[in-house]
Parts: structure tokens; sequence; C-alpha cells
């Protein structure tokens, strides 16, 4: 029988491949080409218009690091907002803290919601929380009137292209942080150092015209370009604040103190970059 192996070339000069066992998605909805697979190594993956949005196996170094990052810097954290990340993914980390009272999951495409309840299991089915409130809605038209109301945001987006590119622009950071309550925190998904420096060094610059605390940090995901993704927190608080918190219930699989604190720490290229 042939191979069968996704290959995703988000960048021209840069490729990679999984070995896939079975596609239990595969379809193109009013948004985008939608597809889950069982692969060989990796269980389950989701991918949109051909980029790897998350695996089975190492989809935690995202999930756990782009929301209790700012989870754990506000104390007490009761409303959230997660942009995109229909997945579920964000969802069911933020739904750990006993202090949640109100999740709004601000997603775009009502497929990847209803296709990740139906395959991507190993989330637990968070929508079933009474705390959580979906909306099927641009961000950009949903945080047009907000003011002051969400402890945490959580963008949690696919990569600056096409519909998404707006979710990294000024005007987006803008509305993000005025719907902050005093000391709150986002953290949005914030692309990778080697590839995509001169975009993080642009929105540094432009998050520390906004809020006074505004830092990179990282994570390692073996399915992503370069083995790895980094994050914006962006706040007046230093994210500092989380650390030597206890952590919500629950059993970390990639966070833990050292990691926490390590995130934050930059190669020596990649200050030099962002300079
Ligand atoms: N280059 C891949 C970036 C994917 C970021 N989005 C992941 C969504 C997981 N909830």
């Amino acid at each position: 029988m042939t191979e069968q192996w996704i290959t995703e070339q988000l960048h021209p000069y840069y490729r990679k491949s999984l070995k896939v066992l079975e596609y239990l998605v595969d379809e193109q909805t009013d948004f985008q080409h939608l597809q889950i697979a069982q692969t060989e190594f990796f269980g389950k993956v989701m991918v949109l218009d051909g980029i790897i949005q998350l695996t089975e196996k190492d989809n935690m170094g995202y999930h756990e690091m782009i929301t209790h990052i700012p989870m754990l810097a506000k104390t007490n954290p009761k409303r959230v907002l997660i942009v995109g990340g229909g997945d579920g993914g964000s969802l069911q980390q933020v739904l750990r803290y006993a202090s949640v009272e109100e999740v709004v999951v601000c997603e775009l495409d009502r497929r990847v919601i209803e296709t990740s309840r139906e395959h991507l299991t190993f989330f637990g089915d968070p929508y079933s929380d009474a705390r959580v409130k979906v909306v099927i809605q641009d961000a950009f038209v949903y945080l047009a009137d907000k003011q002051g109301y969400f402890d945490v945001i959580v963008s949690d987006t696919t990569d600056p292209i096409g519909e998404a590119e707006k979710l990294f622009s000024e005007t987006f950071y803008r509305m993000m942080v005025a719907a902050l309550t005093p000391g709150g925190a986002i953290a949005t998904q914030c692309e990778q150092m080697f590839f995509d420096a001169a975009l993080i060094k642009d929105i540094l610059k432009m998050a520390g015209r906004l809020v006074k605390n505004p830092a990179y940090y990282y994570s390692m995901i073996p399915t992503y370009p370069g083995g790895g993704i980094g994050f914006m927190y962006v706040s007046d608080e230093p994210w500092t604040n989380g650390l030597n918190k206890p952590y919500p219930p629950g059993k970390m699989n990639y966070l833990n103190p050292e990691i926490h604190r390590a995130a934050f720490s930059l190669p020596e290229f990649f200050k030099n970059a962002l300079a």
C-alpha cells in the first residue's frame, strides 16, 4: 500500500511531513480546508489550509503555555476570552481554574468546533462546561464594543495569513488591551524566532506602546516549523507575577516552574534580532 504523508510548507524554503494512517475529516468549510487525520506517531492531527494546528502528542507545549502564563499572572481570573481556539485545547486548560466564571470562545469557523468535539476527544469535551459561551463571529467585530471586561485574553489563532493577518495588527492588539480589566493579561500566538524575527520585533515594539510589561516567550512543539513557537505576553503586570503561584487542579504535561521561568530566557541571536 502507498504511504500517505501530510506535508506542510508554511515557508517557501522549509517543509515537514507526518505519516498519516487515515483521514477522519477532509472538507472545505465556508472559510478553509479542514482536515483531521490519524497519524502514526503524533496521534490525531488537525490541519487548516495545509498548516498543522495541533497534534494529540505535542499540543500540550502550545496550549499549556498560551493559557497558564497569563492565567497565573492575573490573580483569580474570572472572565476569559479565547480568540479562535475552536479546537478546544486552550479552553480545556482555562476551565481548570475554579475562579473562572465565564469563558467566551470567539471562533470564526463553526466546523472547527463541531469536528473537534467529534474527533479530538482527548480534550475532554470542554464545550459541555456551563461556563462556556461560544460566539461564532470575527473577533474583530466581537471585540469592537468590549471595554474592561476580560481578566485574561488568549489569542489562539492561525498564522498571519489571509483572514488571520489582521489579528496580528496594532488595531487588534489595541482592542484586546481595551477589553482587559485593570491588571489583566493577554497571551497571543506569536510565531517562531528563527523564521519570524522581524514580525516578532514589530509586535513586541507595538505591544510596548500599549502596555508596561510585554514579553516574548517560547515553547517546544516538534510539529511546528523549527520545532517550536512563541507567544507574546501583553500586560501592565510583569509575567513574573505568575511565578510560584499554585497550579490549577489536574496534571501539567509541559509546564513546570522551571519551564515557566526558562521560557522567557531568549537565545543571544534572537535578543540581538529584537534589539
Ligand atoms: N504554524 C502553526 C501555528 C498554529 C497556531 N494555532 C494553533 C491552534 C491550536 N489551538
